[in-house]
This record gives C-alpha cells, sequence and structure tokens, in this order.
C-alpha cells in the first residue's frame, strides 16, 4: 500500500490530484482543512484541504482458480497491515481493490471469521466485468469458495484388510464421542465389523468411556499401551472392517506427544490420521495443534461443537490454507445422531447463514 497527502485549494482539486497520481481505485483515508503557515504580510490566507489517500499495490489475478488463492505468500506484519486493519471493512475492501458490489459480501466474510487476505483474493478471483450486483457477486463468491474447500468425505473402507483411523487432537475436543457416533455410523447403520481401540491410558477413566460405548453396541473395545500391544490388536481384528483409535488428548506445548504416536503408527502402518478440532477453540490453536501434530502426518481435519461455535470462517481458514480434507462434523452431544459428513456445501451455509 502507498499512502500519500495531497493539498489544495478546494476539496475537488486535492481529489483531483489524488485521481491524478494514485487513479481511480485511491482509497481516501482522511480530509482535513488546514491552515497555511501565517503569511509575513498579515493578511488573512484561506484555509487548504489536505487529504491523505492510499492506493493498494495490483496483484495479478491468476486465471484459473486451480492455481489456488495464491496462499504461499507470506502475509507480512508490516507497517501496511497496521493501517489496514485501522480500516473500516469497506475502506479495507476498497484498499484491496474490490468493486463496491463486493463491499457487503467482504464485510460479510470477514465478520464470520474469514481472513482478510483469503476473503480479498476470493472476492478477487471471483469478480466479473460487467455484474455489478450485491447478491450475484455473493453468489460468485461462494461458487468460488465452494470449489476450494477441500474434503474427502466418509471414511473410505476400500482398503484391504481393515481400514485403521485414529483421531487426535487437543484435550476435551470430542475424540472418544464422536469415535462412538463414527462407530455406530458403521457398526448399526452400515452393517460393518468394527472394533474400538483406547490408546489413552492416561487419563483416568478415558477407556471406561469407550468401554461404556462399546458395551451399548456391543462392538469389542481394547486397550493398548504400546506399539507391540496394539500390533498384536491389529492382528486380532485382522477380520474387522474398521478399527478406530482413540488417543489420548495432549496440550499443544506436548511437543513429544506427537513423535510418541508416530512410533506406534509406524509399527502398524497405514493408520489415516483424523485431527479434531473444536469450533469454539481460539483459531490459532488450530494452527498450532495442526503444527504439533504433523510430523504423523495428518490426513483429515473433524471440526466439533458447531452447534457452540459463533462463526465459521476459521473452519474454513484452516482446511483452505493447510489443504487439509474434511472428513465429518459434529453438532451436538447426542451419540449417534450428531454426526455428519462434512461438505463444503454445509461449510458455505455456516458462513452465509
Ligand atoms: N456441544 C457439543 N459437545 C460435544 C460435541 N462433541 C463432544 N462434546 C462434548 O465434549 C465433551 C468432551 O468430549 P470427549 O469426547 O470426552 O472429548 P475428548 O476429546 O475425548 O477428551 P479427552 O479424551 O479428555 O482429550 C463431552 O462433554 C462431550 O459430550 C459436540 O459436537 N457438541
Ligand atoms: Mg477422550
Amino acid at each position: 500500500m502507498r499512502i500519500k497527502k495531497f493539498t489544495a485549494k478546494n476539496y475537488a482539486d486535492a481529489l483531483e490530484q489524488v485521481k491524478k497520481e494514485l487513479g481511480d481505485d485511491a482509497l481516501i483515508m482522511s480530509t482535513r482543512s488546514i491552515k497555511p503557515e501565517s503569511p509575513l504580510s498579515g493578511r488573512s490566507v484561506a484555509n487548504r484541504v489536505e487529504i491523505t489517500a492510499a492506493i493498494e499495490f495490483e496483484e495479478p489475478v491468476a486465471a484459473n482458480i486451480e492455481e489456488e488463492l495464491d496462499l504461499n505468500e507470506s502475509d507480512s506484519l508490516d507497517m501496511k497491515s497496521l493501517i489496514f486493519n485501522l480500516l473500516s471493512e469497506k475502506g479495507q475492501a476498497q484498499a484491496l481493490g474490490l468493486k463496491p458490489s463486493q463491499f457487503e459480501t467482504y464485510s460479510h466474510l470477514v465478520e464470520n471469521g474469514l481472513d482478510e487476505q483469503l476473503a480479498s483474493k476470493i472476492l478477487k478471483k471471483s469478480i466479473s466485468e460487467n455484474d455489478e450486483k450485491p447478491a450475484k457477486e455473493k453468489i460468485r463468491a461462494m461458487n468460488l469458495m465452494k470449489k476450494v474447500i477441500p474434503y474427502e468425505g466418509e471414511i473410505n473402507l476400500e482398503t484391504e484388510g481393515p481400514k485403521i483411523v485414529a483421531f487426535v487432537g487437543p484435550t476435551g475436543v470430542g475424540k472418544t464421542t464422536t469415535i462412538a457416533k463414527v462407530a455406530a455410523d458403521y457398526a448399526i447403520r452400515k452393517n460393518k465389523k468394527v472394533a474400538l481401540v483406547s490408546l489413552d491410558t492416561y487419563r483416568l477413566g478415558a477407556v471406561e468411556q469407550l468401554q461404556i460405548y462399546g458395551d451399548i453396541m456391543q462392538l469389542p473395545v481394547e486397550v493398548a499401551g504400546g506399539k507391540n500391544e496394539l500390533r498384536e490388536i491389529v492382528n486380532k481384528h485382522s477380520d474387522k472392517d474398521l478399527i478406530l483409535i482413540d488417543t489420548t488428548g495432549r496440550s499443544h506445548r506436548d511437543k513429544d506427544y506427537s513423535r510418541q504416536l508416530k512410533e506406534i503408527f509406524d509399527a502398524i502402518g497405514g493408520v489415516e490420521t483424523h485431527l479434531v478440532l473444536s469450533v469454539t477453540a481460539q483459531e490459532k490453536l488450530f494452527s498450532t495443534t495442526y503444527q504439533q501434530f504433523s510430523p504423523l502426518g495428518v490426513d483429515r481435519v473433524l471440526f466439533t461443537k458447531l452447534d457452540e461455535g459463533l462463526n465459521f470462517g476459521p473452519l474454513f481458514n484452516f482446511s483452505v490454507r493447510n489443504r487439509v480434507p474434511l472428513s465429518y462434523f459434529t453438532a451436538g452431544q447426542n451419540v449417534p445422531e450428531d454426526l455428519e459428513v462434512a461438505a463444503p456445501d454445509k461449510v458455505i451455509s455456516l458462513i452465509f447463514n
């Protein structure tokens, strides 16, 4: 962004200078009347007008959305972003070079937690030369957003032998409850053979919690303390379609935890990892947790507690920025009802409704 002050004898002239130098897209940040230096002659001199204007440098717009939204570009924390954050959403939209017909959608996205850079990139990519209707701009943005959301649908059992899926994530996000919901979906609704394994020998009552669900659904529940035990369990249940592994929730500060899990999963091989995140958590925790578990290889992300969420932009930011496909959403404590397969349409309706 380039910021410059212009002074002239009146507003129209100052504006003329702004347009001449910075072009039609310039954003007027402030206007004020200034008194010129008092002249030696003592004669009164008319006030002048000072306009502070800014212009966002043009960003190249890739023709193909498959070329992504230039997500790798670093978001530098410099003077530019400081000033940018002081602007109103409309001011931001203008500074980003969006069309007035897009301001409303931009504000909506940002208010719903979409990060400003991502919101602006989407709107710029969805720009249409001859359309000036906010409603149509919104639909175009929705369609583009839908296309960039990575998702994989439900757990795919088309593997040789049992499919092994582990749920990892911070404490209390709903890993165990979600496992019970997923188990019910496959065992009861889809009539598949399912076994549950707890790797959580750390938290008091964790195994019992899984055992209760197992008892209700009449599914085997096993407990593994390490890789050898897990290997034995997997061998024992080689007739199963799906083996779901519950893990201990650990703080993102526990750097060693994911290394320990990796050692256990590597010994088994073919473990699909679903990172479980709650939409009620701070957005920053999403990325710190992702970093914590990335040595393990995060295959999917699963968002819980949608029923308690206030805004859903962070969910979009996370999956799009990290390109981790969504698997499921949960929206309540009821087992097995409050589970649904995550689909882009759902994300769009969460953000726009
Ligand atoms: N509102 C709401 N609550 C949920 C949802 N999913 C789980 N919970 C609740 O969140 C709490 C923690 O759930 P758990 O399944 O024990 O969480 P966890 O991730 O296994 O916790 P740890 O094993 O201690 O790390 C319980 O009270 C669940 O009922 C959801 O989608 N919405
Ligand atoms: Mg648990």
